[in-house]
């Protein structure tokens, strides 16, 4: 597949805990697929050694970078090193990918093509032509009950608000205003997409194979879904009542 005109710099920021079954591969495919991005591993100082194999990839290749958090702090916040690290260095397009291959590298062209007429590409699984290899049921409840919750209470005219496969230009984090994000689970996801369509910035999802982690274990927990119910709740309710109060 390949990408149609000129889209500027793209770095590719893939977080990483205890991830060193995936980490070399899925940068070797990022790289593989798309050579002219470059790619930045955020690791949380893993401790199967995640960041030292990513530092071994960076040694030999110019255009992959790392950053060394010191602690697990959710994906979140890895996140927003990432774009900081990434605004900082002049991107023009920063691209959202899971480690584990569940993001497929061979579709990037797929959302950067999408972000020409777009501010935030979203790689979607719920909408036609979408689908999800090997997820267990339990999980896909979960994902499309999580969006279904997040559409009733926050109105997102979005079919997978929770989905972690985006392009985003640097001028939309930069009016997105990073500063103020707290979220540290997948309800990181949400609320970026949130802030994007209440900025009015246009926001396209374009449909994506996901696929299963094959290697390494998942981080999902229970906490992650909680903060995700919990903050959508939240988030939901002082939309209404400021609604309500005129505002
Ligand atoms: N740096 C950093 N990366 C994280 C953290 N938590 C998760 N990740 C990474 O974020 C990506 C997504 O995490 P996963 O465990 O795959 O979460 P998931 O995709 O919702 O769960 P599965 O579908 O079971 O794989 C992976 O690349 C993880 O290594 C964290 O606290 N810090
Ligand atoms: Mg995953």
């Amino acid at each position: 597949m390949e990408i149609s005109g000129d889209v500027g710099r793209v770095l590719v920021i893939i977080p990483t805990f205890n991830e060193r079954e995936n980490v070399e591969a899925i940068v070797g495919r990022v790289r593989a697929a798309v050579p002219a991005v470059d790619v930045l591993v955020v690791d949380d100082n893993s401790p199967d050694g995640t960041g030292e194999l990513a530092d071994g990839l960076a040694a030999v290749d110019d255009q992959v970078k790392v950053v060394h958090r010191t602690a697990k702090d959710g994906l979140g916040r890895a996140y927003l090193a990432g774009f900081r690290w990434a605004l900082e260095q002049g991107y023009d397009v920063m691209v959202e990918m899971d480690a584990d291959g569940s993001h497929r590298p061979e579709e990037l062209p797929l959302l950067l093509n999408a972000l020409r007429e777009a501010d935030l590409v979203i790689g979607a699984r719920w909408v036609p032509g979408g689908e999800v290899v090997n997820w267990p049921k339990s999980r896909e409840v979960l994902s499309r009950s999580a969006n279904a919750y997040a559409k009733v209470m926050l109105g997102v005219p979005l079919h997978d608000a929770t989905a972690g496969y985006r392009a985003f230009r640097a001028t939309t984090l930069e009016k997105i205003g990073l500063d103020e994000v707290d979220s540290r689970g997948y309800c990181f996801q949400i609320d970026l997409a949130l802030r994007a369509v209440r900025q009015g910035l246009r926001v396209v999802e374009v449909p994506i194979t996901f696929v299963e982690r094959a290697q390494g274990t998942s981080k999902m927990s229970r906490n992650i879904v909680a903060e995700a119910m919990w903050r959508v709740t939240v988030w939901g309710v002082g939309g209404r009542l400021n609604r309500l109060r005129g505002r």
